[in-house]
């Protein structure tokens, strides 16, 4: 038996600060039929996907910062995506800015949601790991401030079981979650087996440029390491290209449970790379070399943590 999900890594090129939510839907769909006509059961976009990266700029304004947030979800201009899941039976990941009233309080996340072939939400995720700082720092060539402008998600990593062809378990993260394992392996307690990953990630670090020319190694490295190490397919997609000045990676890629990358994009502009998963592949890696209930060894890591037994004492 083999359970196949055709997923297509719908790569963005640069998003204009001019340009519309419409503008960019348009592109989506275009994307979605081109994935459809290659037979994509689910199709996954980049991080804040709907606008350019907005977190690059200092604003004193909160309505300014406020355009760039959805209020609700499916809202005017991204019902024609859920349309499309609906006619073309495809499902999506999207990546957006999230703008709550929750509990008589104004709320703002960076978020994505899972939408199955029926146009139905059937997982949300928050951001958790917010990359960037708080202030302005006039001294960088351009701002990363995730940390001003949203807060720390509040969702937890959850994984979801749907259908795209086939019923799997599906996880999310974004951009920056992607570098750091407890991502993965909070995902991979929960047995999952697809991780969808959007991301805007520029070639310029500016705290330690040392690492721009790593940048490809860096991305490639951490999403086949966390696919390898928890038996799980990772899908990885960019929003690419020369955004406003700011040269971003494109590198989208899909990386198997052997942590072998079986598709990528080529280029930093609109573009699909796409890959047959079968997700019964996942048990090869979760039943042997990870296999967790066996290996896995969590006494002796919360040891380790509360210093009992790692470190003698001085
Ligand atoms: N959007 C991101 O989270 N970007 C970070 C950058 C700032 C390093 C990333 O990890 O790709």
């Amino acid at each position: 038996m083999t359970r196949i999900v055709t997923v297509a890594a719908a790569q963005l090129g640069p998003i204009a600060r001019k340009d519309t939510r419409a503008q960019v839907v348009e592109r989506m769909l275009a994307l979605m039929r081109q994935a459809k006509s290659h037979g994509c059961d689910l199709v996954v976009f980049p991080e804040l996907a709907l606008t350019t990266f907005f977190p690059r700029w200092y604003f004193e304004r909160q309505e300014e910062i406020d355009a760039f947030f959805e209020r609700e979800m499916p809202g005017p201009e991204t019902q024609r995506l859920f349309d499309a899941a609906r006619s073309l039976e495809l499902g999506f990941y999207l990546g957006y800015a999230e703008l709550a009233n929750e509990g008589g309080r104004t709320r703002r996340f960076n978020t994505s949601i899972l939408v199955d072939k029926t146009g139905r939400i059937v997982g949300k995720y928050r951001k958790i790991h917010l990359p960037g700082h708080a202030e302005h720092e006039p001294w960088r060539r351009f701002q990363h401030l995730e940390k001003r402008y949203f807060e720390v998600g509040d969702l937890g990593f959850p994984a979801f079981r749907a259908s795209f062809g086939a019923e799997g378990i599906f996880g999310m993260a974004i951009c920056n979650d992607r570098r750091w394992s407890e991502t993965y392996r909070i995902l991979g307690l929960q047995a999952v087996e697809v991780i969808l990953i959007g991301y805007n990630t520029p070639v310029h670090n500016p705290p330690a440029p040392e690492h721009d020319a790593l940048s490809h190694f860096h991305n490639e490295l951490v999403m086949q390491a966390g696919a390898y190490q928890n038996g799980t397919w990772v899908v990885g997609v960019a929003k690419a290209g020369n955004e406003e000045g700011v040269e971003q990676i494109g590198n989208s890629i899909v990386v198997a449970p052997s942590g072998e990358i079986v598709a990528a994009c080529t280029t930093t502009g609109d573009e699909l790379a796409i890959a047959r998963c079968d997700l019964d592949l996942c048990a090869s890696y979760k039943n042997t070399t990870f296999n967790f209930a066996r290996h896995r060894e969590p006494a002796q890591y919360r040891m380790i943590v509360e210093r009992k037994g790692a470190i003698p004492p001085d």
